[in-house]
C-alpha cells in the first residue's frame, strides 16, 4: 500500500468469509485491478470458488466469477494471508437473548493481527450493533501490542466499518450502482476505505464515524422491517373485514405520499428479520415500534398455519402442495425463511397431511424437511394437480405462470397475492 497520501492503492486485497456478500465482493475488486485472496472455513466452497463456480445462486455471478478466477486475479483459501487491506463480511448471528454473537468477526481479527505489519487497512462489513468495529480494533491491538491507532506512524492499522447493503438477487446490480457508509474508527481510517471501495463502487461513498455506520445499516432494515410490518399487519385486518389486502393496498399507494409495501407469509434472510434485534437489543426501553415489528413480522407465520391448519381440517388425508420455501422471490436462500417453517410446521401440526414441496431453486430439500416421512419433493404442475390445498409461499416467478386452469376446484391460500 502506499504511504499516507490520499488515493492510496491497494495491490492485494483479502476478503474474510465467501458467502452472500464477500464472494461477490472480493470478484468485483479482483474485477476493477487489485489481486484478491478469500478466504473461507469452507473448504469445499474454497475448491469451487477455485473451479471458477458459485456455491450458491445469484443471477448473472457465476461469468464474473468464472472470469476473474481464470485471470488468476480470485484466488481463495482457508488460512488468512498478508494483505494490504482486509474486508471482514463473516456472519453475526444472534444468541437466545438478541445479543450479537460476535465469535466469527474475532476469529477473523485474530488470524488478521497475526499477518499486519503496520499500514494495512481492516474493513469490517458484517452486520454489527454500533461499537464493534471499536472492539474489533482493540482486540487486534490487544494480540499486537508493537501497532497502534495513532495516525502517521509506520506501524499505524486502520479500522473502518463499511455495511455492505446489496440486495441478494440483485447484486451484479446493486453491487457497484449502491451509494456506500463509510464509517472510520479514525478520520483517516474512512478516507483509505473510501479509496478501496472507490475502484469498484461507481455510487456515493458517504464518509462518517464507525459507530454512525454501524447504525446506519440497522437503521435502513429496521426501516424495512416495520414498513413489511404495517403491510402484514394491514394483510390481517383486511382478512376480519373480508377486504382484498392486494387491491386496498394498490388503490392506498396511489396517493402521493403513501407507499405501502407487500404483505407476505412473514419476513426472511438473514438481514431485515435479524438487525432489528440488535437495536432493540441496544436500547431495550426505547425501541418500542422496532420490537413491535419485528412481533408482528414474526407472528405472520403463525397466522398462515393456523390457517391452512383449519383448511385442511375439511379433508380426511390432505394433500398440501406448498409452492416454495426460500425466504423470498426468485433466489435459493433458505435463511430464517418463513416459507420453510411453515412447511415444517405444517407436516407435525395436521393430521395425515402429505405435503408436496415446490421450490425450482434448490436441488434437494433440506433436512428441516427430509426428516418428516410426509413432505416429498415435486414439479408444480403435478404438486398441484394432486392437492386439495395449494399453499402459495414465494411469489417465484415460475409461480406467477402457472396455468389458472390447474387451481380450478383447489383450495387456494396465496400469501403472496400472486394469482389474484
Ligand atoms: N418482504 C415482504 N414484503 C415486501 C418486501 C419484502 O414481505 O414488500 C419480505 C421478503 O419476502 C423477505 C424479507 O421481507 O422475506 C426480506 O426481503 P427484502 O427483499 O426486503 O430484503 P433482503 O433481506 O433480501 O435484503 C435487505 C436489504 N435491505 C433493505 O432493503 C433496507 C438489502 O439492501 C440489504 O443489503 C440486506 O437486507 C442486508 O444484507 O442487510
Amino acid at each position: 500500500m502506499t504511504s499516507e497520501v490520499s488515493e492510496a492503492v491497494f495491490e492485494t486485497v483479502s476478503v474474510i468469509g465467501l458467502g452472500y456478500i464477500g464472494l461477490p465482493t472480493a470478484a468485483f475488486i479482483a474485477s476493477r485491478g487489485p489481486n484478491v485472496i478469500g478466504v473461507d472455513v469452507n473448504e469445499k466452497f474454497v475448491q469451487r470458488i477455485n473451479a471458477g463456480e458459485v456455491p450458491f445462486y445469484e443471477p448473472d455471478f457465476e461469468s464474473l466469477l468464472s472470469g476473474v478466477v481464470a485471470k488468476g486475479k480470485l484466488t481463495a483459501q482457508t488460512s488468512t494471508p498478508a494483505a494490504d487491506a482486509y474486508i471482514v463480511a463473516v456472519p453475526t448471528p444472534f444468541k437466545d437473548d438478541y445479543a450479537v454473537d460476535t465469535k466469527y468477526i474475532q476469529a477473523a481479527g485474530s488470524k488478521i493481527a497475526e499477518q499486519l505489519k503496520g499500514g494495512e487497512l481492516i474493513v469490517l462489513e458484517s452486520t454489527s450493533p454500533p461499537g464493534t468495529t471499536e472492539k474489533l480494533a482493540e482486540l487486534v491491538l490487544a494480540e499486537r501490542p508493537d501497532l497502534t491507532l495513532e495516525q502517521g506512524h509506520d506501524n499505524t492499522v486502520h479500522f473502518a466499518h463499511c455495511p455492505e447493503r446489496v440486495l441478494p438477487g440483485r447484486i451484479m446490480a446493486e453491487m457497484s450502482a449502491n451509494d456506500r457508509v463509510i464509517g472510520g474508527v479514525t478520520p483517516r481510517a474512512a478516507e483509505l476505505a473510501r479509496d478501496l471501495y472507490a475502484t469498484f463502487c461507481d455510487g456515493e461513498l458517504l464518509l462518517t464515524n464507525a459507530r454512525t455506520a454501524e447504525m446506519a445499516k440497522l437503521t435502513e432494515n429496521s426501516f424495512r422491517d416495520v414498513n413489511i410490518a404495517f403491510a402484514n399487519e394491514l394483510s390481517i385486518i383486511a382478512e376480519r373485514l373480508d377486504i382484498d389486502v392486494w387491491e386496498l393496498i394498490e388503490l392506498a399507494n396511489h396517493h402521493p405520499r403513501v407507499n405501502i409495501l407487500q404483505p407476505g407469509p412473514g419476513v426472511g434472510g438473514h438481514c431485515i428479520a435479524v438487525d432489528p434485534w440488535f437495536i432493540v437489543n441496544a436500547a431495550p426501553e426505547e425501541a418500542r415500534l422496532i420490537r413491535t415489528a419485528r412481533e408482528v413480522n414474526d407472528g405472520k407465520p403463525v397466522h398462515v398455519l393456523d390457517k391452512v391448519e383449519a383448511l385442511a381440517g375439511r379433508f380426511k388425508a390432505p394433500v398440501v402442495a406448498a409452492l416454495g420455501i426460500a425466504f423470498k422471490a426468485n433466489i435459493d436462500d433458505l435463511r430464517e425463511s418463513p416459507s420453510l417453517n411453515i412447511v415444517d410446521q405444517l407436516a407435525d401440526h395436521v393430521k395425515d397431511v402429505d405435503i408436496r414441496v415446490v421450490e425450482p431453486n434448490v436441488d434437494e430439500l433440506p433436512e428441516q424437511l427430509t426428516r418428516h416421512s410426509n413432505i416429498r419433493k415435486q414439479g408444480v404442475v403435478e404438486a398441484v394437480q394432486d392437492a386439495d390445498i395449494v399453499l402459495l409461499l414465494v411469489d417465484h416467478d415460475e409461480f406467477k405462470g402457472l396455468d389458472r386452469d390447474l387451481l380450478k376446484e383447489k383450495i387456494i391460500v396465496d400469501t403472496k397475492g400472486v394469482w389474484r
